[in-house]
């Protein structure tokens, strides 16, 4: 229901532009310590000239305190800029109601941490509020001004191949076209839920695309609303299917910021948090969203085995060469930081069914818990799901199954043949883990515990004395942190 974002949006609108008209006046730097602005309406329909792109220095001598960057910084003793090291550049996207990203430094902070770099943010506040067909108007004119800068940079000692663009939502256009200027010869480009809105049907020139860096990665999070759905990158990540994310409000009424932009900054957030590194969001190449989750794509053979990776490392973790254009790569989070979820893929097979019943699959790791909902049909006796779990294949404690049958009628039991589990992308030689032939009535929940076998030393092996071996394959253990949505799926074609 698209109207009833816009209306929600606009109201938002409305009420913020008349509180804000009302004696507002643009806060000067404090001269120690810059920041990016923030407009209003008023000064937005008074304004002679609409675009002032403005930067800010931010490096590890001054995490703190970002310094104002402009040309004179060359000659300047007291600035931070330091030609030897690799710079990010990030570009935020429209800003409907004129204030500045609160997400920046932070954003700035985690690349920090995380490299010895020139992080360069662009302030183009002035040019990217209000009316977005307006500030669609200007993203290239934006680019011009950061490409003379680049140019700039370039005179003093920078390589091209040493830019790093973050673009956010319509940033990430911007990011492209400063690309395309520079005939593709920036280092790397990385689109956070690249702006869909008048992007979708737009030639390769005006959105980004593979042809503007020597590698362009996405992160995609809102595909059915403000992000854009077709692939612009060598590798494109979609997050649980791309369109929305756990934990994201579906009603309008418990949050606001959740019903209009919460799966749209999703990006943003997994990506912060893949810079810190504290475990990994491997996804899987795959053709559709509905192959991944059926459990058809479980290796990345198209990557010669290496999956590729949100983060840092270089080409998303792929080394096969050329890069492949426009894959799209699909991974399942937990709703909350740090976002790593397991792949999971449950395969159960029953015994042909008089009438169609309902079984639901649970995957424990202590109290950590992950649903499956199956309705099993008499025609099909093989059900496969890939589910996000937030313990690896080999923490796990146990697996139930309840028949939760439908009430109009007796349902009888449901004879397992087996069910499988196993981790995605599936290790060599790694076989899923079974437990066979038995029977699942109604009001008589089964359960079986599994033998932990860790490489350090771990937990108490389970009750079960022929349980399946559970083990981990190097590096595979560690929990990913951030819960499952509650009460729901977690992630899957189900999850909403
Ligand atoms: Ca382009």
């Amino acid at each position: 229901m698209p109207w009833d974002r816009t209306f929600i949006f606009c109201t938002v609108l409305l009420v913020y532009t008349v509180s804000q008209v009302v004696g507002s006046e643009e806060k000067q730097d404090d001269g120690l310590c810059a920041d990016l602005r923030n407009t209003t309406w008023q000064e937005y329909r008074q304004r002679q000239t609409k675009l002032q792109v403005r930067y800010l220095l931010m490096t590890r001598e001054n995490v703190d305190c970002p310094q104002r960057f402009h040309q004179e910084s060359f000659t300047t003793k007291t600035s931070h800029f330091n030609a030897s090291r690799p710079s990010k550049v990030i570009i935020h996207g429209y800003r409907a109601l004129g204030s500045k990203p609160l997400w920046v430094k932070e954003l700035a902070k985690a690349f920090l941490v995380a490299q010895d770099v020139n992080v360069l943010v662009v302030d183009w506040i002035y040019g990217a509020s209000f009316a977005y067909n307006l500030v669609v108007e200007s993203y290239k004119e934006v680019a011009l001004q950061i490409s003379v800068l680049i140019n700039q940079l370039q005179n003093h000692g920078c390589k091209l191949q040493s830019f790093h663009l973050i673009g956010v939502s319509l940033g990430a256009h911007v990011a492209g076209f400063v690309g395309t200027l520079f005939e593709g010869k920036l280092g790397r480009i990385t689109g956070l839920d690249p702006a869909g809105p008048l992007f979708k049907g737009a030639d390769t020139y005006d959105r980004l695309d593979p042809s503007d860096a020597q590698f362009v990665e996405a992160i995609h999070t809102d595909t059915d609303y403000f992000g854009i759905s077709i692939p612009v990158g060598h590798v494109d990540f979609y997050l649980n299917g791309g369109k929305d994310q756990a934990g994201c409000a579906r009603s309008r009424f418990p949050s606001m910021y959740g019903y209009v932009i919460c799966d749209h900054m999703r990006a943003l957030h997994v990506y912060m948090s893949a810079l810190n590194a504290s475990c990994p969001l491997v996804g899987i190449p795959c053709s559709t969203y509905e192959d991944f989750l059926k459990g058809n794509c479980v290796t990345c053979e198209v990557f010669q085995g290496a999956c590729p990776r949100i983060g840092l490392s270089e080409n998303s973790g792929i080394n096969v060469s050329p890069i492949p254009r426009e894959q799209k790569i699909f991974l399942l989070t937990t709703s909350s930081a740090p976002f790593c979820a397991h792949h999971i893929l449950v395969k159960l097979e029953v015994s042909v069914l008089d009438k169609s019943a309902e079984v639901e699959v649970t995957l424990m790791t202590g109290k950590l818990g992950t649903q499956l909902q199956l309705r099993l049909q008499t025609d099909t006796t093989v059900y496969r799901s890939v589910v996000a779990h937030p313990a690896a294949l080999c923490e796990l404690d146990s697996i139930k199954i309840k028949n939760t049958g439908v009430r109009l009628y007796r349902q009888g039991d449901v004879h397992v043949k087996s069910v499988c589990v196993s981790e995605v992308p599936r290790f060599r030689n790694k076989k899923p883990v079974c437990v066979n032939n038995f029977n699942v009535r109604r009001n008589a929940p089964w359960s079986h515990d599994f033998v932990q076998v860790r490489p350090a030393a771990g937990r108490p092996p389970g009750r079960g004395k022929t349980a399946p071996r559970c083990e981990c394959p190097p590096g595979a253990s560690g929990r990913g942190g951030g819960r499952p949505a509650a009460g729901r799926r977690s992630g899957g074609a189900g999850a909403r």
